[in-house]
């Protein structure tokens, strides 16, 4: 299950799969904790293929607060780097709507400081901590969008885990895909 869009020449994809089989990315992002331990969901998965080195240094960069994103080698992972972020707690940390698109544009910060071209998130936030999906993804989408022409990364693929998730996701890029210029 793939959708594509082109804006400005720069790719946006959404697929179903899993964050840590995106062989040809050069950066995935993970959603993290603040203390950048394995955790579960994405965090635990990306921690139990990247290796136990990848605690060993992330630590030393912990703890981060929300929104904020650091960059790490991906070590066992097929990837380069890891760019490790933390989203808000729905309900807790406010406001989450600025939190969570803030918590991408730091993504999108740091991938284009080290000089990225393709990144690969998961859906931050609508696992553990809760954020619902459709609202979330059209805050991850539009900062995308937003921030794609202004950037050198030339492909940003969101990558869902469920295909209920990839449907919602589909929509909405769907929807903005009739909206741009042809
Ligand atoms: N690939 C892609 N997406 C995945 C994968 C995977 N391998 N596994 C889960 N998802 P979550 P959060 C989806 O809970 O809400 C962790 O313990 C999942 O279905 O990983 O930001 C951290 O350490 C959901 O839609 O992240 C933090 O403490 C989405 O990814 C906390 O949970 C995000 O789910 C972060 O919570």
């Amino acid at each position: 299950m793939r959708k594509r869009i082109e804006i400005n020449s720069k790719i946006i994809e959404i697929v179903k799969g899993d964050i840590t089989e995106q062989l040809d990315i050069e950066a995935i992002v993970n959603s993290a904790n603040s203390e950048l331990s394995p955790g579960a969901g994405v965090s635990g998965a990306i921690h139990k293929k990247a290796g136990p080195q990848l605690y060993e240094y992330a630590k030393k960069l912990a703890p981060i607060k929300v929104s904020e994103a650091v960059i790490t080698p991906a070590f066992n992972l097929p990837n380069k780097y890891i760019i490790h972020a933390l989203g808000p707690r729905y309900g807790i940390d406010k406001p989450e709507n600025m939190l969570l698109k803030k918590t991408y544009q730091n993504c999108i910060k740091v991938a284009e400081e080290n000089r990225i071209k393709s990144i690969a998130f998961p859906s931050i936030s609508t696992g553990i901590f809760g954020y619902p999906i459709k609202e979330a993804s059209i805050i991850a989408i539009n900062t995308v969008i937003e921030e794609i022409s202004k950037i050198s990364i030339e492909l940003v693929r969101f990558v869902l885990f469920s295909e209920e998730d990839y449907e919602v996701y589909e929509g909405v890029v769907a929807q903005k895909d009739r909206a741009l210029p042809s």
